[in-house]
């Protein structure tokens, strides 16, 4: 890794703790990635990604930063990136994914609260990752109980704007996201000093759709028999996508889908013949969570398609383009927002349906639910989520984990006795 030192010196970081966290992710990288054979030429971009984590991206945040551009962390697929770059600003998602930061989360939280948000709290608050630092505003969102107690202590430390997510999806609930999405482009102006168009707003919607076909593209080549690329480096690609500029993400991944299209064709396939195809469900997995797909991987099955907010919930369904006045760009960003399915909406029946949809679209053998330690929202929904797919005769495994390893073994014995079943 170049050296990023005076960078993460001028941000305030914790250097000596953040030392350790720069030591295990080269590690872990290589273990769970590099190991694998055969990858898409595609994946070097990704991997120079991971190599500069805290540098090559931070510093083009700062970039932005000097030249009087602001910069949005987020923490939900529910945020519309679209208003924060139609003004100019540029969108970061900041979601933590690792034990390292657990710790310094539970110093303000409860221990039962699920990892996601206690690693969130940790990477800002033990000041050990740069995009936490960048950040100028970080926006919330009333998704599940945890993240809306977080902001709270998040918000005594940088400054914060919570958009009030609604949990139902009636007529009004739709309105209601429009008027919130209207809310959000006030406070994007007033910390950028822009103004939100209807021209600029357009641009933003057509270059966040593009970066959704692109990604979409890549998941379409993993409908295949031919298996052209492992789940983990899907996962990967999508992880990235959170924080990387979106231009770029879609070129990206544009390429990667080139070369999987290929792939197909030619008949190149990262697993033999006859791997058992797996969709995983659950809650989201952010880097350098890359557990689950792991182990399966390394059990004799792929993940071929992940239901997740690192997935299908990420870039499925795209913005009307064809607006002509704000309201009626904020109406169509509200109701695209609104068909992404999580589990803090009551009912949410319409996930279970996109789970059957995917086992189809993605020709599974079966279904992984895969939820993080005490999210109740996921757990909860885990059982009608189950009971649905063995009424359809799907086979399904519910799992609950957390970012340590400590349960990898047993996971592994449990992964392995359901793909076994599968024979
Ligand atoms: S749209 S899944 S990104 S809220 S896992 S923090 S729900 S206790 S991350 Fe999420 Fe938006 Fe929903 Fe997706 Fe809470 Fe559950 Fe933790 Fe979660």
């Amino acid at each position: 890794m170049a050296d990023y030192r005076k960078m993460w010196e001028d941000l305030g970081m914790d250097l000596e703790n953040h030392d350790a966290l720069c030591e295990v992710l080269p590690v872990a990288f290589g273990d769970v990635y590099l190991s694998q054979e055969n990858r898409p030429e595609g994946m070097a971009f990704y991997d120079f990604v991971i190599s500069e984590i805290h540098g090559v991206r931070p510093s083009e945040l700062i970039a932005h930063q000097e030249q009087g551009g602001k910069v949005f962390g987020t923490f939900c697929v529910y945020v519309p990136d679209e208003i924060i770059f139609a003004a100019g600003g540029i969108a970061t998602g900041l979601c933590g994914g690792s034990q390292f930061w657990v710790p310094g989360g539970e110093k303000v939280l409860p221990k039962g609260t699920c990892p996601l948000i206690k690693a969130s709290v940790g990477a800002r608050l033990d000041r050990t990752c740069p995009f936490f630092r960048i950040a100028d505003i970080y926006v919330g969102e009333t998704t599940c109980d945890g993240k809306k107690k977080a902001w709270e202590i998040l918000a005594d430390d940088v400054p914060m704007h919570v958009m009030d997510l609604p949990q139902m999806k009636r007529e009004k609930d739709h309105a209601k996201w429009a008027e919130e999405i209207e809310a959000f482009k006030e406070v994007v102006e007033k910390t950028t000093g822009n103004t939100v168009t209807v021209e600029n707003l357009n641009d933003a919607i057509v270059m966040i759709n593009n970066k959704r076909k692109a990604l979409a593209r890549v998941y379409d080549a993993r409908k295949n028999d031919i298996i052209p690329i492992s789940g983990k480096d899907a996962l990967l690609m999508t992880q990235i996508a959170f924080y990387d500029d979106p231009v770029r993400c879609a070129e990206m991944a544009n390429a990667l889908a080139d070369e999987l299209e290929e792939r197909v064709k030619n008949g190149i396939s990262v697993f033999p013949e006859g791997t058992k195809r797996i969709l995983l469900t659950g809650t989201p997995m952010s880097v350098p969570n890359w557990k689950i797909h792991h182990i399966v991987e390394t059990s004799g099955g792929a993940v071929v398609c992940e239901e997740m907010c690192t997935g299908t919930r990420y870039f499925e369904h795209l913005v009307d383009e064809n607006q002509t006045t704000l309201e009626g760009q904020y109406k169509a960003l509200s109701d695209r927002y609104m068909k992404n399915n999580c589990a803090c909406f009551t009912p949410n029946t319409n996930r279970i349906d996109d789970i059957l949809r995917l086992a189809e679209e993605y020709n599974v053998d079966g279904v992984i639910d895969v939820n993080l330690k005490f999210c109740t929202l996921y757990d909860t929904e885990g059982y009608s989520v189950e009971k649905t797919l063995r009424e359809k005769g799907i086979p399904v495994l519910g799992i609950e984990t957390d970012y340590t390893d400590t349960d990898a073994e047993q996971l592994r014995t449990r992964i392995e006795a359901f793909l076994e079943l599968m024979n």
